[in-house]
Formats: structure tokens, sequence, C-alpha cells
């Protein structure tokens, strides 16, 4: 694809403190490459905005299996949804806590409501949901 240049103006200090976060992200990232990033960022950021477009989101969370019937509700909320789950990995922490972590695709209505169901599920100890983009349209 083709690259369009145009410029910006700018508050010198506004650019300052610009360049300050570009030199945090490390080598190889300059002002365009920058930018670039914000507007993906700002583009993925609508799409969650719309409940209608397709959206992935992992949801990392950390429970207690010994719990009552933990394990059973967790996998129920994803059985339901089998058709959106695309994945999940579970990891055995200790004796006692277990890591799961699953990924989402769908709408971002149905990606949030489905991360609430299993994050609201009584006896997670912690959990967060990320959304993030199929990388189509970037
Ligand atoms: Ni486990």
């Amino acid at each position: 694809m083709g690259l369009s240049r145009f410029s910006i103006a700018m508050e010198e200090d506004l650019l300052a403190r610009f360049d300050n976060l570009v030199e945090q992200r490390g080598l190889g990232v300059n002002r365009s490459e920058a930018v670039r990033d914000l507007v993906r960022d700002a583009l993925v950021e609508s799409a969650w905005e719309d409940s209608t477009g397709e959206i992935v989101g992992t949801v990392t969370m950390v429970f207690d299996h010994h719990a009552s019937d933990l394990s059973e509700k967790l996998d129920g909320v994803q059985h339901a949804h089998h058709d959106k789950i695309v994945s999940a990995m579970h990891v055995h922490l200790d004796a006692h806590n277990c890591l799961e972590v699953i990924v989402v695709r769908g709408a971002s209505s149905d990606v949030r409501s489905i991360a609430d169901s299993l994050l609201g599920t009584k006896g997670v100890k912690h959990g967060k949901l990320v959304m993030t983009t199929t990388g189509q349209h970037l």
C-alpha cells in the first residue's frame, strides 16, 4: 500500500512531549510510526464501540477449582457460547489455583457479555478482558 505524506501543525510543547513518548518506545520507532500506531489504536477502539463489528478479546482469570462447582459453571458459560469461544487454555498454577485464558471472537457486545458472565462468576479471584482487533481493515 502506498504511503501518503501530510504535515501536522502542533504546539511545540505538545510535540516535545510526543517526541519523549516516541523515544520511550525504543529503537527504530520514529514520529511517523508512532502516529500510525496511535491512529490504528483509535480505529481498534472505535470498532469496540460499534457493537456490530467483529472483534477479538482474551479473558484471563484466576480461580480456585475447589470452590463449589466453579469449574463446571465456567465451563457451562463457555459451552453456551461455543460458537464464539475460539480457544481456551487452562494452567494448574498450584494445588488449588487455576489460570484460564479464553479467546473470544464476535461482536464487541457479545464479547463483553461473555467476559462479564465469566468474570462475574462467584469465586473468580481475579480476571480481566483485553479487547483487540481481528487485524482486518488496519
Ligand atoms: Ni487447574
